[in-house]
């Protein structure tokens, strides 16, 4: 049979089940990422399991989230992850090395490997030809603890790519129009597979734009073939030796194809306040611009940094423009200065930040109150820069760097620089503030050493035969973790503290969730389409559960966060009937009876409105696995016994 690239790897890694769109499967994860603000959470999870030592091939420990150390929170973060690696056996890269995606890219990817990251931006790796997949951060305690991913095996789309990419026309502007094409949720159960002619024609930094932000989609993961291009990439890193051509079979057979043709490529802009709202840039030509940044794991490459500065050159940036640039890492941001490509944008006005998350996150460089902000970032979620009635646009770096120059939206092939270089060339490698496992004699020496702001991670409840529940919230589509877990300068340092964090779960929704979930002790929330879209953040589980959630209706869920719903044992459920979802208020009581029977004969569960006598039934699709960690009161147990056995 002629296969997809994705079934050549996950086939080779698969450990049970058929591989077959739609049938749980599990296969065996070579590589785990973790980044500081899951990270926490994850290695007090891993320390429980009792295992002395990761069973991956390589697992490493980034910093990169909280970086910003207003306080002894984050450093004392800092210190208990590098701890934790030193003890642990994994890498460790310390605070400022860069975003996880971007070095993990440059120093330890490999093609045909499996990737699993507490980050949901993990596809990054999909450029080099892995299956990186994000997950929640008990997924990736449970890999390193040497048990197999649990997935649903994707349908495989295939993206035909031919031509090549216009001047000033870049890989976000690929991935934008098919978050157009294809919207936030297009891509719940499937990967998309790049292929064809136009493959070649992108470098891996450009390919890895495109798979990281296939995230967006909402899809499993992203990925694209390992060919000359990536030995290249590979060769220029120092690591050719890791090396192997991947592909497709010739007429391997996609559950659909999408054909993108690179040379009618546009300049877009996602418009507020979700990925898919994509325009062409010049339909927003004339709008006056606060704000620009330029960075973050989609577009932070020296080729990103370089075609702004090209475009800036010997120019000053708008006054009515505040402009900031991240590097993706120390590297990128070491051979910027020796290509030249600081200097440039320094001297037009450019702020210089940390290599790491930043403004992505809102940690720092907050637009102003009702401000325009244009980021080549990925998520452009309403109130995640740190402001709340911001604007936020995400596009190239060609059309931040031409709109910070004219202080207005601004198709960039207006501006064609006197020079258009590529600076992949400048790669000399740096791993100075990468620290290597150490030998299991001295691991073993190793103290964990744990900050007062780290609290336990809470346990899970088995769920029961009969649940009777308030409603606490209902939401409509397209909630993401953000709205649910919100982030920002503030609440990111509460990551490791479950009981303080919970006091800002649904904040920006509605300020009173909490005080209302913690006096019905136990409660359900009613969700919209694709409920939980976005990160991985697993707190957008755990601190739920901890305010006594027990479980969410909804039309339908996105994938990360219904697997970290059933690993902290609430309840994903969808409605049978999906019009019920017009019939249910806020506050209304409902009860479920013969829960567990249900769940295990896959029949739908029948649930009384009983302030509006009204009966309804809902479903669980949750694979005979899932229902097994909702009976072992979560997915810590259940892997603990698995493992035992
Ligand atoms: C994000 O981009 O939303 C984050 C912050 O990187 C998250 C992880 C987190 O919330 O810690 C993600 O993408 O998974
Ligand atoms: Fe960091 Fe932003 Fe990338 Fe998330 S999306 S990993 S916050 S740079």
């Amino acid at each position: 049979m002629k296969e997809t690239l994705t079934d050549k790897i996950l086939k080779a890694h698969l450990v049970s089940g058929n591989p077959t769109a739609g049938e749980e499967v599990t296969v065996r994860i070579d590589q785990t990422l973790t980044q500081d603000a899951t990270g926490t959470m994850v290695y007090l999870q891993y320390e429980s399991m009792e295992i002395p030592r990761v069973k991956t091939e390589l697992s490493v420990s980034y910093v990169d989230h909280n970086t910003l150390q207003s306080g002894f929170m984050n450093m004392d973060d800092h210190l208990f992850l590098q701890s934790a690696a030193a003890k642990y056996g994994l890498w460790f890269s310390r605070p400022g090395n860069g975003i996880c995606h971007q070095v993990h890219l440059e120093r330890f990817g490999i093609p045909g490997k499996t990737l699993l990251g507490s980050d949901s931006h993990t596809p990054t790796g999909g450029g080099l030809g892995m299956i990186a997949i994000g997950a929640g951060g008990l997924d990736v305690a449970c890999a390193m603890a040497g048990a197999p991913f649990r997935l649903t095996y994707p349908q495989v789309i295939g993206v035909r790519l031919t031509g090549e990419l216009q001047p000033m026309c870049s890989a976000k502007d690929i991935i934008l129009y098919l978050l157009k094409l294809e919207t936030v949720k297009g891509g719940v159960g499937k990967i998309y597979e790049y292929f064809g002619d136009g493959v070649k024609t992108l470098s891996v930094p450009q390919r890895a734009t495109v798979t990281n932000m296939g995230a967006e989609l909402g899809a499993t993961t992203s990925i694209f073939p390992s060919d000359e291009r990536t030995r290249e990439f590979l060769k220029l890193q120092k690591r050719e030796e890791v090396w192997k051509e991947m592909k497709a079979d010739e007429g391997a057979e996609y559950a659909r194809v999408i054909d993108i043709n690179l040379s009618e490529i546009v300049p877009y802009a996602a418009c507020p306040h979700m990925p898919d709202i994509v325009k062409p840039v010049g339909e927003l030509e004339g709008m006056p611009v606060n704000q620009v940044a330029v960075g973050s794991c989609t577009n932070s490459s020296i080729n990103d940094l370089g075609a702004a500065a090209e475009i800036l050159e010997g120019k000053t940036i708008a006054p009515n423009v505040s402009f900031a640039i991240a590097p993706g890492s120390r590297q990128v941001m070491l051979n910027s200065i020796e290509a030249g490509i600081f200097e440039k944008l320094i001297a037009s006005g450019a702020r210089i930040l940390e290599s790491a998350c930043g403004p992505c996150i809102g940690m720092g460089f907050s637009p102003n109150s009702g401000g325009v902000s244009l980021r080549t970032f990925n998520r452009n979620f309403k109130g995640r820069s740190g402001t709340a009635d911001a604007s936020v646009y995400l596009v190239s770096p060609e059309t931040a760097a031409a709109s910070a120059l004219t202080g207005v939206f601004t198709d960039p092939r207006k501006f064609q620089p006197k020079t258009h270089k590529d600076y992949s060339s400048f790669c000399k490698t740096d791993d100075s503030m990468l620290i290597p496992p150490l030998s299991p004699e001295k691991a073993a020496e190793v103290e964990i050493v744990k900050g007062p702001n780290i609290k336990e991670c809470p346990k899970a409840r088995p769920i029961e035969e009969n649940l009777c529940a308030d409603v606490v919230l209902k939401t409509g589509d397209n909630i993401t973790t953000d709205h649910i877990m919100p982030a920002g300068s503030k609440i990111l340092p509460l990551r490791s503290n479950i009981p303080e964090i919970a006091k800002h779960v649904f904040e920006q929704v509605d300020p009173e969730f909490y005080e209302r979930a913690l006096a019905a002790g136990q409660s359900i929330i009613i969700g919209g389409e694709n409920y939980g879209q976005g990160s991985s953040r697993e707190h957008a589980a755990l601190a739920p559960m901890y305010l006594g959630v027990r479980a969410v209706i909804a039309k339908s869920f996105a994938r990360i966060h219904k697997a970290n719903l059933v690993n902290f044992g609430i309840l994903p459920l969808t409605f049978a009937n999906a019009a019920d979802y017009d019939r249910i208020d806020r506050d209304d009581r409902l009860e479920m009876t013969d829960v567990i029977e249900s769940l295990k004969s896959g029949r739908p569960i029948s649930v009384v409105n009983q302030t509006k006598n009204l009966r309804f039934e809902v479903l669980s699709d949750l694979a005979p696995s899932s229902v097994e960690i909702m009976l072992a009161g979560g997915s810590l147990n259940y892997t603990k016994k698995m493992l035992e056995k």
